[in-house]
């Protein structure tokens, strides 16, 4: 699963993208953050089950901090679009690489306003945020449009020669984009296109159909960033009118918050709504100022809004659970002894089965059943994963 970050130019999509994936705590031992320049490790945040079964855990691949679990996620920080950029204006090609992998979109947009489409600086509100959540937008579709356009017009002789369906067709010409053929025929049922001869689309049936996909395949929140900048506050109110699910979000601070934490000038775990300073004579006066502007943010957004992104993208838009797997459930722990090792993120309406495979073929294969250790009942194949279930698996391959 993979979340990707676009938006136009200079709107702060890398600094939410540093901020997002800079969770460096002392002496944690996880897998370091950065795999690739723009791919990198960020982490849902939730309540750890380790307090509700009263034991100190010891995780291999994610990371416990007081009680909360941070379980990893890739983040892809995508090149930034301009208008036009699906005829190859800007970096669109290096755009389509990117974007095709993602799973949920995370639309970074600059709500101070103080940037034009092409991301220039321009006087303070000059810039439109509404208008680039429009465009970007847009910009996905036409891409999307084009790749389906590809060759459109030979559909219908595909289809006789091939003796495939529709549904069938797209699917392989939008294969790599991570778009399911589920998405694809649901789609094509739901703007009633399903039973219509290619020959007979209009260019409005494939833009409904493409931006339908780009939904349905692409779920997206719109990140308002910049919101420490006091034009922002206007602005996001507007947004919030015209879009569903908008988060104010000050990455700069978030980033500043991460570092200093990590110094040990403050206490802060992101997502917090508050940080604790260590010692207020450790500050110099820029970080005083800092602090000030990320303050009057926390109290008036409730968070830094970089966290409640990224647990948004998981648990609303990928509907994304946190399941336990356990090897001893009487410790809780794997062979080795480690105590709730793993935490790892599934489809809400995953199975026992699911995580098995999730875990290793071999698990999987030989199967018995697994045990809910919360109430150390046994649960068959099919049994329906709850968030936060500590689940042990049963298996021929397991045993001894
Ligand atoms: N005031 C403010 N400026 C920000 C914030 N995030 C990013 N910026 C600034 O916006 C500019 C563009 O940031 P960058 O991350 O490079 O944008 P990108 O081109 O979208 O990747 C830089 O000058 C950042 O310092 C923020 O939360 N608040
Ligand atoms: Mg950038």
């Amino acid at each position: 699963m993979i979340i990707g970050v676009i938006g136009k130019a200079n709107v702060g999509k890398s600094t939410f993208f540093n901020s997002a994936t800079d969770l460096s705590v002392p002496s944690a031992n996880y897998p370091f953050t950065t795999i690739h320049p723009n791919l990198g490790i960020s982490y849902v945040r939730e309540k750890c089950v380790c307090r509700e079964f009263g034991v100190q855990d010891n995780p291999q691949h994610s990371i416990c901090i007081d009680g909360n679990r941070f379980v990893p996620i890739k983040l892809i920080d995508i090149a930034g679009l301009v208008p036009g950029a699906h005829l190859g204006k800007g970096l669109g090609n290096k755009f389509l690489d990117d974007a095709r992998q993602a799973d949920a979109l995370i639309h970074v947009v600059d709500a101070s306003g103080s940037t034009d489409p092409e991301g220039k600086v321009v006087e303070k509100s000059q810039g439109d945020p509404l208008f680039d959540i429009k465009f970007v937008e847009e910009e996905f579709d036409q891409w999307l449009l084009s790749i389906v356009n590809r060759d459109w017009n030979k559909t219908s002789r595909e289809m006789t020669n091939q003796k495939l369906k529709l549904e069938q067709i797209l699917t392989k010409r939008l294969s790599g984009l991570s778009v399911s053929s589920d998405t694809i025929s649901n789609a094509l049922t739901t703007i009633g296109l399903i039973n219509k001869n290619p020959d007979e689309w209009t260019q409005d049936d494939l833009l409904e159909f493409v931006r339908l996909i780009r939904k349905n395949s692409k779920p997206l929140l719109i990140l308002a960033n910049k919101a420490d900048v006091s034009s922002s506050q206007e602005n996001i109110k507007k947004i919030k009118q015209q879009n569903n699910i908008v988060i104010p979000c000050a990455s700069e601070g978030e980033l500043v918050l991460r570092k200093g934490a990590k110094k040990g000038l403050w206490y802060y775990l992101p997502g917090d709504s508050n940080f604790e300073l260590k010692d207020k004579d450790l500050l110099n006066e820029q970080q005083k100022k800092a602090l000030l502007i990320i303050r009057s943010v926390l109290d008036k957004y409730g968070s830094t809004g970089v966290q409640e992104a990224i647990n948004t993208v998981c648990f609303n838009l990928l509907n994304l659970i946190i399941v336990y797997p356990v090897e001893d459930e009487i410790k809780l722990s794997d062979k080795k002894g480690n105590v709730l090792p793993n935490a790892l993120l599934l489809r809400k309406g995953s199975t026992a089965k699911d995580l098995a495979i999730n875990i290793h073929d071999d698990l999987a294969k030989g199967f018995m059943f697994a045990i809910d250790v919360r109430n150390k009942q046994r649960i068959g194949a099919d049994y329906e994963l709850k968030h936060n279930d500590v689940i042990k698996i049963v298996s021929t391959t397991s045993r001894g």
